[in-house]
């Protein structure tokens, strides 16, 4: 059972993850949830169990990722993390991590407050916007899809913690792209930024959502059922070849064109408009192993041979270097 708030968007957010995972048929085993501290950082508690977590402390868990990652590449790797988590005391370590392009999901559960400290404005929250109890934010705040795309990410995706036929299929995407998977996810927080005024709330979403496509992820050895209109499609091979299917929704709408994803970004500034979807994707994305050549199979499971390969190896790489 969770321990967070009845209606509180990060548990309907925790259900898309378990389904996601389930509908991949992935071990838990195969699995590391990872976290940092607030109510959206508590709840690897309540999914996946089984599978391996670490819980780190606030805002660091990207470093705990990239060091998991290192030594292991050969897992699933989900971090979440709140606004409060990623935007303020952890931006060093999120923007890092999308430069080195970490093979990992990082799903951003995004309520524009610091829900577990009792509702303090987070820099997500819109200039002007007003939480239950506080005064309109003075301060513009930072669109964290937006500043993926800036640095670089490879995947970056905008979702409803309400809108599980999109989520699913964005974190099925998310898994198996090869490079940090970024996932904003508004998520109402029902206690303290629910209020008209606030910009993270559940009636707010509904009256500015604007799909920019519809999706279906189909892993490669599965029988391809999806079945969209004529025309108005994109199909994106992945570097295994499964396939993520777009239902084209915005005009003009490619998420691989990286130009009309900042624009529609730039637009939304504006308008007050929340895109969602799959903004943008590089499916020739290549992750950190293969960026620095470095071993994806498990270091634990690599023989003596390999971790010391002898005194005539090190003299090669010490003439090398004379
Ligand atoms: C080093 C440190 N500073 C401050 C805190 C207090 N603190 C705990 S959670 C949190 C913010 C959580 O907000 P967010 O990441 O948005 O998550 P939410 O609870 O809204 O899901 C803060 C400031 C802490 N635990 N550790």
């Amino acid at each position: 059972m969770s321990s967070l708030c009845a209606g509180c968007g990060h548990d309907s957010i925790s259900a898309s993850i378990a389904l996601a995972c389930y509908e991949m048929s992935i071990e838990p085993h195969k699995i590391a949830k990872l976290s940092g501290i607030g109510c959206s950082s508590k709840t690897p508690a309540y999914y996946l169990n089984n599978s391996h977590g670490f819980n780190s402390v606030h805002g660091r868990m990207p470093s705990v990722a990239t060091g998991a990652n290192m030594a292991n590449g050969d897992m699933v790797y989900i971090g979440v993390s709140g606004d409060g988590d990623s935007a303020s005391i952890g931006m060093g370590q999120f923007v890092h991590a999308i430069r080195r392009n970490i093979n990992m999901v990082y799903v951003l559960m995004n309520n524009g407050c610091y829900g577990l400290t009792k509702g303090q404005d987070s820099a997500t929250a819109d200039k002007g916007s007003r939480s239950k109890k506080g005064a309109p934010s003075p301060f513009s705040s930072i669109d964290m899809a937006s500043l993926a795309l800036e640095l670089g990410g490879t995947f970056v995706a905008q979702s409803f913690s309400g809108d599980k036929t999109q989520l699913v299929p964005l974190l099925k995407a998310a898994i198996n792209h090869n490079g940090f998977a970024f996932i904003n996810v508004i998520s109402p927080c029902v206690t303290f930024n629910n209020n008209s005024g606030s910009t993270k709330s559940y009636d707010y979403f509904r009256e500015h959502a604007e799909a920019t496509s519809s999706l279906d992820f189909v892993p490669e050895k599965e029988q391809i059922v999806a079945d969209y209109k004529e025309g108005s499609q994109k199909t994106i091979t992945l570097h295994d070849g499964s396939k993520i299917y777009l239902d084209k929704l915005a005009k003009d709408w490619d998420p691989t064109d990286f130009d009309s994803a900042r624009a529609s970004f730039m637009n939304a500034q504006k308008s007050g408009n929340i895109p969602t979807g799959l903004i943008y994707m590089d499916p020739e994305s290549i992750d950190l192993h293969e960026i620095l050549n470095s071993s994806s199979a498990p270091l634990n499971q690599l023989d003596k041979n390999t971790l010391c390969p002898g005194s005539a190896t090190l003299d090669m790489i010490n003439a090398s270097l004379r």
